[in-house]
Order: C-alpha cells, then sequence, then structure tokens
C-alpha cells in the first residue's frame, strides 16, 4: 500500500493555501501533476553544478551533462521496458511526439487512398495531426466508436481493419471519460492486417505499468508533466526498425553526422531525432520522476487510484442530478468528468476554486468526444498518487455548495 501522508510530504505545493485559511485540494492531474522535490532538487542540483551544454564538448561540465541525459534516457528506457535506450526520443510533449510519427512515418509511408484508424475518444493532439497529414495525402479517417458507456466499440474496430488500414493510432486511457483501452488487444489486432500502431500513452504511462514490448507498440508518444516530471519535456518511443526507416523530422544540429554545404548525412538513433539543443535539466527533471515512481512502484499507483476511483463514483453517485462520464470503476483510471443540471461545468469549477478544490473545466482538447455526448463542456475532478479522500469529501462538500447556490 501507499504512505500517503509521506508521499505528501514530498510535494511542496500540496502545503499551501489557496487563500488564507484555505489548503489547496489539487484534482486536476489529468492537466498536470504536481512536482516532488526529488524532481526540482535534479534540476536545481544540475544548474547549481554542472550546466553545460550536451554531446558537445570534452570539458568535465559537458561530460556530466551528457551523462546525466542519456542516464535519464536509460532510466525511462528501463520505466517502460523499451529493448534499446536508443528508442527514446526526447520530445517536448506528447503532441509534438505525434507529430514527428505524422511528419516523418506519414509523409514517408502514407498514400492517397490510405486509411488511418483512431477513435471518438482522442484528444486533439491525437487527431489534427492526422487531419493535417489527410488533408495533404488524401488519406481516410476512420474511428473507432465510442459506446454510450465510454468504452470502444471493439466489433465497429474488427470490422474497420477489414480496410486494411497503414495506421492505428488510439489513446490507452481517456483523459476525460478515464476509459482504459485494452491496448495489447488492440495492438495485435492491428498487426494482424498490417499495420502499424501508435499509442498515446499520456495518461496511461503515469498511471498504471506500461511494458511496451508485453504491448506489442510500435510507437508511445507520453508527456514528462503529467508524470511527476517538468514540462518542457516528452517521449517518443519507437521501434528500432521503424525509426532507423525514418527520415529525420527537424534539421540542424546534433542530428547530423557529416554536414557540406548541400548535403548531410543522418546521425544514428536516438539522435537523428534530437536537433538542436534539447530540454537538458528537463530530461534530468524527467530520470529523476521515473526514478519516483518506480520506488512507489506502479504498481501500487494503480491500485491506490482503482481504490480511489471506486469511492469517487460512489460518493459522486449520492448526489441529486450529478452525471459522471465513463465507465464503471473497473475499466477507468481516476478521472471523473460530470456535469450538473443546476451549473455550467465553468460555474461549478469557480465555486470549487473558492473552496480550494482545482478542477478543470472545459471539453479537456476533447471537442469532438463532447459532441459525441451532446454537451459543450465537463468539470472534471482527476487523481494522483498524493490525493487522498478527505480530498475527495471536501469535492462532494463544494458540489454540494454549487446546488446550495445555483439550485
Ligand atoms: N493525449 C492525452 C490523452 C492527453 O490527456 C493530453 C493532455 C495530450 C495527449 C497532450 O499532452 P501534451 O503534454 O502534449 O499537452 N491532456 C490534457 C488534459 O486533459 N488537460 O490538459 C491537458
Amino acid at each position: 500500500m501507499l504512505d500517503v501522508e509521506k508521499i505528501r510530504r514530498d510535494f511542496p505545493v500540496l502545503n499551501r493555501e489557496v487563500r488564507p485559511g484555505v489548503p489547496l485540494v489539487y484534482l486536476d492531474s489529468t492537466a498536470t501533476s504536481q512536482k516532488p522535490r526529488q524532481v526540482l532538487e535534479a534540476m536545481d542540483n544540475f544548474y547549481r553544478a554542472s550546466n553545460a551544454n550536451i554531446h558537445r564538448g570534452i570539458h568535465t561540465l559537458a561530460e556530466e551533462a551528457t551523462a546525466s541525459y542519456e542516464s535519464a534516457r536509460r532510466r525511462i528506457a528501463a520505466f517502460i521496458n523499451a529493448a534499446h535506450a536508443h528508442e527514446i526520443i526526447f520530445t517536448r510533449n506528447t503532441t509534438e511526439s505525434i507529430n514527428l510519427v505524422a511528419y516523418s512515418w506519414g509523409r514517408a509511408n502514407l498514400q492517397a487512398g490510405d486509411v488511418i484508424v483512431l477513435t471518438e475518444m482522442e484528444h486533439h493532439s491525437n487527431l489534427v495531426p492526422w487531419q493535417i497529414l489527410a488533408a495533404e495525402r488524401d488519406l481516410r479517417l476512420e474511428f473507432i466508436p465510442v459506446t454510450e458507456e465510454g468504452l470502444l466499440d471493439l466489433e465497429a474496430y474488427h470490422r474497420l481493419l477489414d480496410l486494411r488500414p497503414k495506421l492505428v493510432a488510439f489513446t490507452q486511457m481517456s483523459n476525460v471519460l478515464g476509459t482504459i483501452n485494452p491496448a495489447a488487444e488492440i495492438i495485435a489486432a492491428a498487426h494482424q492486417v498490417g499495420a502499424v500502431t501508435l499509442v498515446d500513452g499520456a495518461q496511461s504511462v503515469p498511471h498504471i505499468p506500461v511494458d511496451v514490448q508485453a504491448l506489442g507498440a510500435d510507437f508511445l508518444a507520453f508527456s514528462g508533466h503529467k508524470m511527476l516530471g517538468p514540462s518542457g519535456i516528452g517521449v517518443l518511443y519507437g521501434r528500432t526498425e521503424l525509426l532507423e526507416a525514418m527520415p529525420p523530422f527537424l534539421g540542424g544540429g546534433d542530428m547530423i553526422k557529416r554536414v557540406e554545404l548541400r548535403s548531410f548525412t543522418t546521425n544514428a538513433l536516438p539522435y537523428k531525432f534530437e536537433a538542436g539543443t534539447p530540454a537538458i535539466a528537463e530530461a534530468i527533471g524527467l530520470g529523476a520522476a521515473v526514478d519516483y515512481l518506480s520506488a512507489v512502484g506502479m504498481q501500487a499507483i494503480e491500485q491506490y487510484e482503482r481504490e480511489m476511483i471506486a469511492y469517487v463514483l460512489e460518493r459522486l453517485e449520492e448526489i441529486p442530478g450529478v452525471r459522471v462520464f465513463g465507465p464503471a470503476a473497473e475499466h477507468k483510471g481516476a478521472v471523473a468528468s460530470f456535469t450538473m443540471p443546476e451549473a455550467h461545468a465553468h460555474d461549478i469549477s469557480q465555486v470549487l476554486d473558492e473552496l480550494g478544490v482545482a478542477v478543470r473545466a472545459g471539453h479537456h482538447c476533447a471537442m469532438p468526444l463532447h459532441t459525441k455526448f451532446g454537451i459543450p463542456a465537463t468539470a472534471r475532478a482527476s487523481f494522483y498518487l498524493y490525493n487522498t479522500r478527505q480530498e475527495v469529501d471536501r469535492l462532494v462538500e463544494g458540489i454540494y455548495r454549487v446546488k446550495h447556490i445555483f439550485g
């Protein structure tokens, strides 16, 4: 079991009051997580002791900086069980990772009439890059439908596979419904028809154990800032064979082996895809974040959040009029998006903020999913390893306050 009180002491911001006498209840980790002192210290130490550019110098600081950056890459590779550290490409975030695949792999491999299968529950970052590519290359986008309950319709998926898609790209965990999709099954079926697979792991990698080799994933994208790490650093995992065959995404320093006035040769993996000075301190911070998550244990975190969401749903369902979107607790992560007949999501969020409870309101960058459910917005409470049951109770008190004010 998690020692949540001990964990909370590692997160300085969790001690703060939003206003005098009103402690923070942070229920917006799906947007970005808070950061433990171990991550802050790793970045601070880097800047205080070893700041230098990487891969370019042979002076001591440059060597230390390079060693720390590459050590972070190796620990992140181990965290998702990648077969090689060079399969970890540092990017800015999930969005950039997916765009990298769309620009590089997509432009090299897709032609007019080719089919890409996505789902109706995608975040805009796993939707718009494919829309751009589809318009440019005259591709066909197809979508695995989401059921009323908030699950993927897998029978419909199997029918879509008859179209012989070239790519199947889907989220492993919905940032709105919390749905955890059967990624291994989706990938295995895609591979049977020869499709390449991309998993959006922005929500899954922080919250459940993810093993890319067990999943069989070809690409996996995720963001540091949602998994206790800093913003400005993300990861694209890709299988060696695919990455080797892909053309570079951005051109510039570090991604080359040799340059002449009119030509260049590309560097080896992973540097081929890391043009320019990367986010060095942020990569080191993400290394510290995966150390922290590993020390707590991803299975323990998953279990803790399972119990948490079961309690959240039980408490929310007792409130008349509250409608929670997404499947039953057994199929979802610790995300509760809801509406109330009395108040718009933004009003809910504002009243909750007066009580120190931070939730997000809006379409959460999944407009098509909200359109499907016929609603413009939801209020979303999301939970992580540092949240407590008492905080759930504070949320519920706040929702009763909303009913009192608007009811
Ligand atoms: N995919 C999913 C499933 C996400 O939840 C997000 C961010 C992204 C991709 C994009 O990540 P980024 O780091 O590149 O921005 N989701 C949210 C959210 O739900 N609220 O704020 C950001």
